[in-house]
């Protein structure tokens, strides 16, 4: 999917029900809300467009995914009335959630797959005891894609998606280009394994170019960037800050804003990526 070069692009790293923290954001880069929570369409911010890079859901207490899913689902239609400007990427939690509350009959049902959705995946318990909820959620997934670009002339590009992954796979259309796109190899099943020799790739096939490509699902301290290859989840649900990228013509700025404790921050330690001694 192609992004029209002739707006900037708000790219907004792993939400997980920080919605405190996204509307901060959002506010730092001109888009404030009104009382219906809202995003405010001004002379200012009218040529700004906002990219969610998936992973918005789960983590979070019930209280925040619900406010998390209403104001994305609120924004999203109110927001592309005019134009399309507001997209979302499909991160890995989204999906794992809807094949789990589509009852999926490829997911094989494990004690594990069970411990599973109770431990990472707490989103799904909350929709099957909210249908009008999961309902919204229903809907933003068949929105999300898979991978955007933006090209800026020919020597300047940005392909964004939500997890890593080799350049053969980046932006292709056919299935398994699809999977590596949304998810990665499992930092959790390989807690001891340094980042960089678990995606080895992804600091191999860097280049000193401006064909860049900016990811989240690996959260990280800070925002984390190799040559070409950026990351920008920088743990806000773990009480870290939340944080996006800003595309405007051949330019890549970042900004971010700190967790703000209104929920109980979740427990995680950082493996750092493109950690070269
Ligand atoms: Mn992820």
């Amino acid at each position: 999917m192609i992004l029209p070069s002739n707006y900037e692009y708000i790219v907004i790293g792993d939400v997980h029900g920080c919605i405190d923290e996204l509307k901060t954001l959002l506010k730092r880069q001109g888009f404030s809300t009104n009382k219906n929570n809202l995003l405010q369409i001004t002379p200012e911010n009218r040529y700004k467009s906002i990219v969610l890079l998936g992973d918005f859901i789960d983590k979070a207490s019930d209280e925040k995914l619900t406010q998390t899913i209403e104001f994305i689902y609120n924004n999203y239609k109110h927001l592309n009335q005019d134009r399309e400007r507001f997209y979302l990427v499909r991160g890995n939690h989204e999906e794992m959630v809807y094949r789990y509350i589509t009852n999926d009959p490829t997911l094989v049902i494990t004690p594990r797959s069970i411990r599973n959705k109770e431990k990472y995946y707490n989103t799904v318990a909350l929709l099957e005891k909210e249908p009008k909820l999961k309902k919204l959620f229903l809907e933003l997934y068949k929105e999300c894609s898979i991978w955007y670009k933006y090209i800026y002339k020919d020597n300047f590009s940005v392909t964004l998606t939500h997890a890593p992954c080799p350049e053969q796979y980046l932006a292709k259309e056919d299935s398994t280009s699809h999977k590596k796109m949304v998810k990665c190899i499992s930092r959790s099943k390989n807690p001891t394994m340094p980042l960089d020799e678990l995606i080895p790739y992804i600091h191999k096939e860097a280049k000193g170019n401006q064909h860049y490509h900016i990811f989240g699902h690996l959260s990280q301290p800070n925002i984390r960037q190799y040559k070409n290859r950026i990351c920008i989840d920088t743990s806000a649900i773990y009480g870290n800050t939340l944080s996006c990228a800003i595309i405007k013509k051949d330019t890549i700025s970042f900004d971010s804003t700190p967790f703000e404790f209104k929920q109980k921050k979740g427990e995680q330690t950082y493996n750092l990526l493109f950690d070269f001694k």
